[in-house]
């Protein structure tokens, strides 16, 4: 049995309406990862689809809490940030990467912050550049098609999409740092959906598509990006990384469509975990 990894995930709390901290802590403990958190703000709801949510901002605790885990000689084998709110938190963010960054851990980013072409309502497009900046201390980097368009200052175009416009967007992605791309909502045809990937070391760039689910669905990203992290932490490569992740979300987003759930509330992914445990080989 090899060692248990502990990671620390940095996301907001949505009391309601499945993503960042409620996705991500339940799928990487399935995955038999130990999951420290540092919440970044409390929601009543995420901020997509309902409104009058409450936002306590948390900002001002996350640096005395990386003090407090400094004198305690903490390390982690993997940094993992998803939704961040606003430039402070993005230069304290920065600053923890360097503090527990170490030549053998995995800085995962997920730049959260767009979707369909839109920003979400409280981000401009500046934010956008200073999330492009975080990206570049990232090992792997997880953006949507929205997001690489806004980090990279392009115009965002809806798809089918051809493979050399893919294939430059995720060199152009890597060219702000990170090692390894995983772009999502790629799409050659009407009929598919799923995840490119690339390395830059060895060039290697795969598709992952699955059957297309009609629909938006909140959330999705973090369970893509929980359940990709999951993998790349039991050590599997890249695209079948991105493999195991891209059929966790589609299960989760077909049942979810079955059975008619309001599309605010998130995908139920909880009744998907026991296929991501076989798909990890994690049973005995
Ligand atoms: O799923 C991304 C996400 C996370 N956290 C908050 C959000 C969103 C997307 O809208 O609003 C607070």
């Amino acid at each position: 049995m090899s060692k248990q990894k502990r990671i620390v995930a940095i996301h907001d709390i949505s009391c309601v309406g499945k993503c960042s901290l409620t996705v991500a802590l339940p799928i990487l403990s399935a995955a038999g990862i130990e999951t420290s958190v540092i919440p970044t703000a409390v929601l009543s709801t995420h901020t997509g689809g309902f409104t009058g949510f409450t936002y306590r901002d948390l900002t001002e605790d996350i640096l005395p809490i990386v003090d407090h885990w400094k004198s305690l000689n903490l390390g982690f084998d993997s940094l993992y940030t998803g939704f961040l709110g606003s430039f402070e938190q993005l230069k304290i963010v920065s600053e923890l990467f360097d503090t527990f960054k170490r030549e053998d851990n995995l800085i995962l980013v997920d730049p959260v912050m767009a979707d369909n072409g839109e920003l979400y309502k409280i981000f401009t497009p500046d934010f956008a550049k200073g999330m492009a900046k975080l990206c570049g201390k990232a090992d792997i980097i997880v953006p949507n098609i929205t997001e690489a368009c806004f980090m990279l200052d392009e115009p965002y175009q809806a798809g089918p999409y051809k493979k050399d416009y893919i294939e430059s967007l995720l060199k152009k992605l890597s060219d702000l740092g990170s090692q390894r791309v995983v772009l999502t909502g790629v799409y050659l045809d009407n009929d598919t959906l799923g995840a490119a990937t690339y390395d830059k070391k060895t060039g290697d760039i795969s598709y992952q598509l699955s059957q297309k689910v009609e629909g938006y669905y909140h959330g999705t990203g973090d369970v893509f990006a929980s359940a990709l992290l999951s993998a790349l932490l039991h050590d599997f490569e890249l695209g079948k990384a991105a493999k195991i992740a891209v059929d966790f979300t589609v299960e989760s987003i077909k049942r979810t469509k079955e059975a008619g759930t309001d599309i605010r509330f998130g995908v139920n992914f909880e009744q998907s975990l026991p296929n991501l445990i076989k798909s990890l080989d994690l049973l005995d």
